[in-house]
């Protein structure tokens, strides 16, 4: 029996390809490597690499005639809200058709045990409620956004409709090694990690600030999003149900960026510039669900930096 991992070449995916295979799972992994790379991959002869589009129906027809899966972990998309934007439609194609094409294929699986979604902090949008519950108003404002927030609830209801035994997530901000820091719209700390590598090389780098600094956020380790991601596949309790996946600390921006350069030892300079169009100002996920079903994060701020500081 194989584990499929959609965009398994990718940040995220690829923690959970090396997951699976510590614990001795066969793995298939799809992606078509417009994002990921195949050296994020760990080397065993555990793990089959599937360069094709999830965009593409009979690319996952044929994938699901080929393997018999016992669990999927759909985490293939287009990751820039950035990108969604300036082509909503492609963005659709890959994150809303590609959900469907591998629902469908999933509920024909009578093997199968899990499909795990994967959906974004993004659907709650800019609404002021905090913290963020799974049952806090949705408020999607992208393409991006929606068509996360369509896939998930697809998602659920083909658990509800035909028993597909499916389950969704809705990361916060993960941080971590192999997080891509070259697009301004890359996660924050994979682009602060890239300026402080560069001033400790000599090369001199700013760092720019949008905004006061003041705005929270959840930042959340990728090992403690692959641990989450590893007990929603497996409980019970988690059949056709939604989780926040985060660590429920809201984060000042500004004592994070503190909190990094001191612990690299590493001087940076901060330049301010005006808040980004459309930044929320806070968000904190509320992580009870996700507890009741055994989860604890294992990583603080300070740990997580200290292991993706020590790696690079
Ligand atoms: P990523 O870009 O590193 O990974 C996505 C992977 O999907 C890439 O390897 C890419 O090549 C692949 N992909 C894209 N289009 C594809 C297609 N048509 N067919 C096959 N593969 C395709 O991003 P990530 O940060 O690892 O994100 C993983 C998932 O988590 C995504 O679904 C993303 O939307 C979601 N997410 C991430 C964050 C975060 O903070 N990183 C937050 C919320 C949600
Ligand atoms: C996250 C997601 C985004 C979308 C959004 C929805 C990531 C990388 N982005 O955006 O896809 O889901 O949530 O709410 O997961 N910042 C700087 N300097 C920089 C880069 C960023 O000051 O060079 C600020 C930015 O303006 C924001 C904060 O840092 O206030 C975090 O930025 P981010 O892009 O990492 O994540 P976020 O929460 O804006």
């Amino acid at each position: 029996m194989y584990t499929l991992v959609t965009g398994g070449a990718g940040f995220i995916g690829s923690h959970l390809v090396k997951a699976l295979i510590n614990s001795n799972r066969k793995v298939v992994v799809l992606d078509d490597l417009s994002m990921g790379n195949v050296e994020n991959l760990p080397k065993s002869e555990n793990v089959t690499f599937i360069e094709g589009d999830l965009g593409n129906k009979t690319t996952v027809q044929e994938l699901f005639k080929t393997y018999d899966f016992e669990k999927v972990f759909h985490l293939g998309a287009v990751a820039s809200v950035a990108a969604s934007v300036e082509n909503p439609l492609k963005t659709h194609q890959t994150n809303l058709e590609g959900s469907l094409y591998l629902l469908e294929e999933a509920k024909k699986n009578k093997n199968l045990k899990r499909f795990v979604f994967a959906s974004s902090a993004a659907v709650y949008g800019d609404e002021p409620t905090l913290p963020k519950t799974e049952n806090s108003p949705i408020q999607p404002l992208t393409p991006y956004a929606i068509d996360k927030f369509a896939s998930e609830r697809y998602a659920l209801s083909y658990y509800q409709l035909y028993g597909t035994p499916t389950a969704a997530v809705r990361f916060f901000n993960v941080y971590g090694i192999n997080q891509n820091p070259s697009s301004p719209y890359s996660g924050v700390i994979s682009i602060l990690t890239d300026r402080l590598l560069s001033n400790k090389k000599g090369i001199e780098k700013t760092f720019t600030v949008f905004g006061d600094g003041e705005q929270t956020r959840d930042f959340v380790y990728v090992d403690d999003v692959v641990k989450a991601l590893l007990l929603v596949s497996e409980s019970e309790d988690a059949l056709g149900r939604v989780f926040n996946v985060g660590t429920g600390q809201p984060v000042k921006l500004i004592d994070m960026i503190n909190i990094y350069k001191k612990l690299s030892g590493v001087n940076l300079p901060l330049a301010f510039e005006k808040q980004r169009e459309g930044d929320i100002r806070e968000s904190y996920a509320d992580i009870n669900a996700l507890r009741s079903i055994d989860f604890e994060p294992s990583y603080t701020l300070e740990e997580g930096l200290n292991v993706y500081w020590k790696h690079e």
